[in-house]
């Protein structure tokens, strides 16, 4: 249906973004608003932060405290989770659990203390199926204190929208259909709001290309035709040992940072990058290469960690918490998501002890997909399906596929109650999500 709405328009994007510089105090104004979709003549109505689909990209320097000031200017109360940052629990931002919801008219602010350089993102906890898909979200971008010379640092947030003919954003949230799959998908998938935008380079150029699934359940799994595009950080962290991108699946809340050098006999190619998760692959966006003489490609190595929880350490570790994902009748909806047969709010609570290398085992006995995220720490994934997972690289989500067991290993750091619970919007809100209290 949307593909005969689709004109091809090509945008030509340098920079989408608008920074916070670091240090320094922000607004962030949740409201309604609109957004012009290639698609329709008219632009549809939204809900966004500060007046831009996505949201401003938030900057800040690695060490520095960052201090955002939400002003609710939605109809309904909200609040804002700061996906993959190690922060004080107190600013986690999940009402119920670290905060009152923010009112509408009311403000609250949020002290992010940035001990992490990478990548993260933003975006309510609240009525979140809804509040995410009208498209409130947002990068948030943590710099290192020394910076590296790439040629481009480009940000590609994806996301995916169901539209109606008419221009507007389908408006039954949590359907039948969306509850007994794998939540809402969209009909149009767009790139920082765009549609298929092509991204301009010099030949001999070395750009960071940071990803972030900002979808509400879309699962991508990206490829780049004729680039080697190596991933440098995953979730936000360096990787321990970099390796070529050739099946990630960047399920909803994933962020992977990639290298890429733009061959210098590339000049006046176009590149293009795919999505291959779905059963026939679609193009995302796509990179093309002035036609100009090739730039000196920047040399330098990127950062790694020097295995922040190598495998080693949780070979005697316990298995603090095992969790059963499947869906049960009942619930708000009839149909739940349930973890060990609970839905949130009665849920089945973990308990992780401070500093100690720990099991956590998500067992996905249900034929649907569960990304599940657990807030303010890293892990590492140990065991799939009962065979030695060798991720060189920690993560904050974790794609459990159907009929899957994983085994995390993690050390958590610091004292809280963080909620734990699948990224899918509506399997969330039908109840799966749990908290894991550290102390
Ligand atoms: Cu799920």
């Amino acid at each position: 249906m949307l593909a005969r709405l689709t004109a091809v328009l090509f945008i030509m994007i340098s920079s989408l973004t608008v920074s916070a510089n670091a240090g320094e105090r922000m607004q962030l104004i949740p409201q309604q608003g609109l957004h012009q979709f290639p698609f329709f003549d008219t632009p549809t109505p939204v809900w966004n932060y500060n007046g831009q689909i996505p949201g401003p990209t938030i900057r800040g320097k690695v060490g520095s405290t960052l201090t955002v000031d939400v002003l609710n200017r939605l109809a309904e109360p909200t609040s804002v989770h700061w996906h993959g940052l190690r922060i004080d629990n107190a600013m986690d931002g999940v009402p119920g659990v670290t905060q009152d919801p923010i009112q509408p008219g009311d403000t609250f602010t949020y002290h992010l203390k940035l001990i992490d350089a990478g990548t993260f993102w933003y975006h309510p906890h609240l009525n979140a199926g809804e509040q995410l898909e009208r498209g409130l979200k947002g990068v948030l971008i943590v710099d290192p204190s020394e910076k590296l010379p790439w040629s481009q640092d480009l940000i590609w947030l994806l996301d995916d929208w169901r539209l109606q003919k008419e221009g507007t954003i389908y408006s039954r949230f949590n359907t039948h259909g969306d509850l007994m799959h794998d939540g809402r998908w969209g009909n149009a998938v767009t790139v920082n709001g765009k549609s298929k935008p092509e991204f301009l380079v010099s030949p001999g150029e070395r750009i960071r290309l940071r990803l972030v699934n900002g979808a509400n359940a879309r699962v991508f799994l990206p490829t780049f035709d004729g680039l080697t595009a190596k991933v440098i950080a995953v979730d936000g962290r360096p990787v321990s040992a970099t390796f070529p991108l050739k099946t990630f699946y960047l399920s909803p809340g994933n962020r992977i940072d990639l290298d890429i050098t733009i061959p210098v006999d590339a000049a006046g190619k176009t590149f293009s990058v795919s999505d291959h998760f779905t059963r026939k692959p679609f193009p995302v966006a796509s990179i093309k290469v002035k036609n100009e003489k090739a730039t000196k490609t920047p040399t330098f190595d990127t950062p790694t960690a020097e295995n922040y929880i190598p495998a080693a350490i949780f070979e005697k570790a316990n298995v603090a918490k095992t969790w059963d994902l499947n869906a049960i009748s009942g619930g708000q909806y009839g149909i739940g998501w349930s973890l060990n047969q609970k839905l949130w709010p009665d849920a089945d609570l973990g308990d992780l002890a401070i500093g100690r290398p720990q099991k956590i085992v998500f067992k996905n006995s249900s034929s649907r997909l569960h990304p599940m995220h657990i807030h303010g720490v890293f892990f590492r994934v140990l065991e799939r399906n009962g065979k030695i997972a060798a991720e060189p690289f920690t993560r904050d989500t974790v794609l459990v596929g159907p009929r899957e067991s994983v085994t995390i290993g993690l050390v958590p750091e610091h004292n809280g109650i963080w909620l734990t619970h699948c990224h899918i919007q509506s399997h969330a809100e039908a109840g799966m999500m749990t908290t894991v209290t550290v102390e």
